[in-house]
């Protein structure tokens, strides 16, 4: 057994393989933003840590497959236990049973989802390597904190294997209600799995409700605490029946801690790059290319869930309906593809190339192009100038877990100016209700909010950022860190002492 106080499961590594002289090094992800940095942060609050992930690997029983990897960088130092996969089994697990399965359930597309091709004795099987993985590298009374759904069985297999460890698995997407998670052949092995945690988070409330609605439409589940939700969670996009939260539960005689805690975003890191003078060289050349034309921006990645497509339509509505528009506004679309080699997101790729090529064809001319499409990641300090240079931080989902990038926006906006149009459902909008809020399921609802956006004068503009800029710097990552670990801290070991069911 090893030693390390802190366990991260998550499936992918924390730094990217480089070859340098025939040599593989190992080097901090050039993105500093997402989530990663945040969870190896987690590092430095405990005596040792170890991170497990998955690499693909030809032979996964080649004796020389480099298994634990010693890690040293700014975030101290810690072991990475890396899982041989052949690629068989990444695109079982990942590409087919997460994504094609279990991605489009969580966020509400059951039209997308694909059932058939799933191949659960591997989804089990690679889970238990996970589980396995961690029990190696946990210390006896050891923290392990697994993330998101793709490891949703390693809660449950892990308790077999380690009773001892105190397990808190953390939700990145939505959670459904009952009725659309129960679609899932799979859901009660995985309510089960998830109820041998010690503690379940979500990003808010409403993912906290759904996810006690499922269990309990399964299995004898009680809620033996309940809170009110903070008023700063209680924005317009927040349910009356989300207005408290259960906290805790009970099941088979075990207590499971709930938590709504949503995930922030490193508000100095952001603020000190937008300070930098190369940014705002940067934003000032981006200024000076739009002339007296406004900016739009929209960042996320390639996902029919991210709303891409439904935005360049409204774009494109508004273009037709408004002549006086054309060539006072333009639209930069950032979207990069995460999951590449998947049918489903290459048609969203080529719907976005064509829909762009469309509205330019159409509207465009010499000297103004309406809609920019950068399908390659922009480097964070790229990023930053353009939250700072844009007029719009157009943010529209159909579903999305909470959304970084509308709260990275409002970070980057030391100056106070600037509009969030954000989707009444992304996460974020639970805590952001000062930015202009729209249903992207509705025409009209799109259209008025991106024309009161473009409209919106200065002092409106100047309120709404404070207030956004408050509840950011509030829940920042730093905060989320503070609720994590006094969740994980605050559970004793129930499973070694169990009361009678
Ligand atoms: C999942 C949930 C939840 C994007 N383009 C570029 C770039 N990005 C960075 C952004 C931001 C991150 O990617 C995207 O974060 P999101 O939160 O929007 O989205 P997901 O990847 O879907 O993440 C989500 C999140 O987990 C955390 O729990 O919020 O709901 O789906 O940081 O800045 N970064 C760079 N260049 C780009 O072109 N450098």
């Amino acid at each position: 057994m090893s030693s390390s106080n802190l366990v991260i499961v998550y499936h992918r590594q924390p730094y990217e393989e480089v070859i340098e002289n025939g040599k593989i090094t190992y080097k901090e992800n050039k993105s500093p933003n997402g989530i990663v940095p945040t969870l190896k942060s987690f590092f430095g609050r405990f005596e040792s840590g170890a991170w497990v992930a998955w690499k693909e690997a030809e032979d996964p029983s080649n004796p020389d497959f480099e298994r634990v990897v010693e890690i040293e960088d700014t975030f101290g130092k810690y072991s990475v236990s890396r899982l041989p996969l052949t690629k068989e089994q990444v695109s079982s697990f990942y590409h087919v049973s997460s994504k094609e399965a279990f991605w489009p359930i969580l966020h509400g597309f059951k039209e997308r989802y694909n059932y058939d091709p799933v191949d659960w004795p591997t989804f089990r099987e690679v889970n238990w390597a996970f589980a396995e993985a961690a029990a190696a590298e946990a210390a006896e009374g050891a923290v392990v904190w697994i993330h998101d759904y793709n490891l949703w069985l390693v809660p449950g297999y892990l308790r077999q294997l380690r009773p001892d460890v105190k397990i808190s698995f953390f939700h990145h997407t939505p959670f459904p209600g009952a009725d659309i998670f129960n679609v899932l052949p799979w859901r009660l092995e995985i309510l089960q799995s998830l109820l041998a945690a010690d503690v379940v988070g979500f990003h808010i409330p409403r993912y906290v409700n759904n996810f006690v609605s499922a269990a309990r439409s399964l299995l004898e589940v009680d809620v033996t605490e309940r809170v009110k939700v903070k008023p700063e969670m209680l924005s317009q996009a927040t349910a009356l029946s989300e207005q408290s939260v259960p906290t805790e539960i009970s099941f088979e005689g075990r207590k499971v801690a709930l938590q709504a805690s949503p995930v922030g975003v490193d508000v100095d890191y952001i603020e000190r790059i937008a300070a930098t003078p190369e940014t705002e060289k940067r934003t000032a050349e981006i200024r000076e290319g739009l002339g007296d034309a406004k900016l739009a921006l929209s960042v996320g990645r390639t996902d029919y869930t991210k709303g891409g497509i439904e935005q360049l339509e409204t774009f494109e509505r508004m273009l037709d309906n408004r002549p006086d528009l054309r060539g006072k506004v333009q639209l930069m679309h950032v979207s990069v593809p995460a999951n590449r080699n998947m049918t489903v997101y290459e048609e969203i790729q080529e719907n976005l190339e064509a829909t762009t090529g469309r509205i330019n064809g159409r509207f465009g001319s010499l000297d103004w192009q309406p809609v920019t499409l950068v399908s390659r990641a922009v480097p964070f300090q790229d990023l930053v100038a353009y939250y700072r240079a844009c007029d719009v931080a157009w943010i529209t989902p159909l579903a999305d877990g909470m959304n970084l990038v509308a709260k990275e926006f409002c970070a980057a906006r030391t100056d106070g100016d600037g509009v969030l149009v954000l989707s009444e459902f992304a996460g974020a909008a639970v805590e952001m209700g000062s930015a202009v809020l729209t249903n992207p399921f509705s025409h009209r609802s799109m259209d008025s909010a991106i024309a009161q956006a473009l409209e919106m004068q200065e002092d409106d503009r100047r309120g709404r950022m404070k207030a956004l800029r408050e509840i950011v710097a509030k829940h920042d990552v730093r905060n989320w860190a503070e609720e994590q670990m006094s969740a994980m801290k605050g559970v004793d070991v129930w499973h070694s002492d169990p009361e009678p069911a």
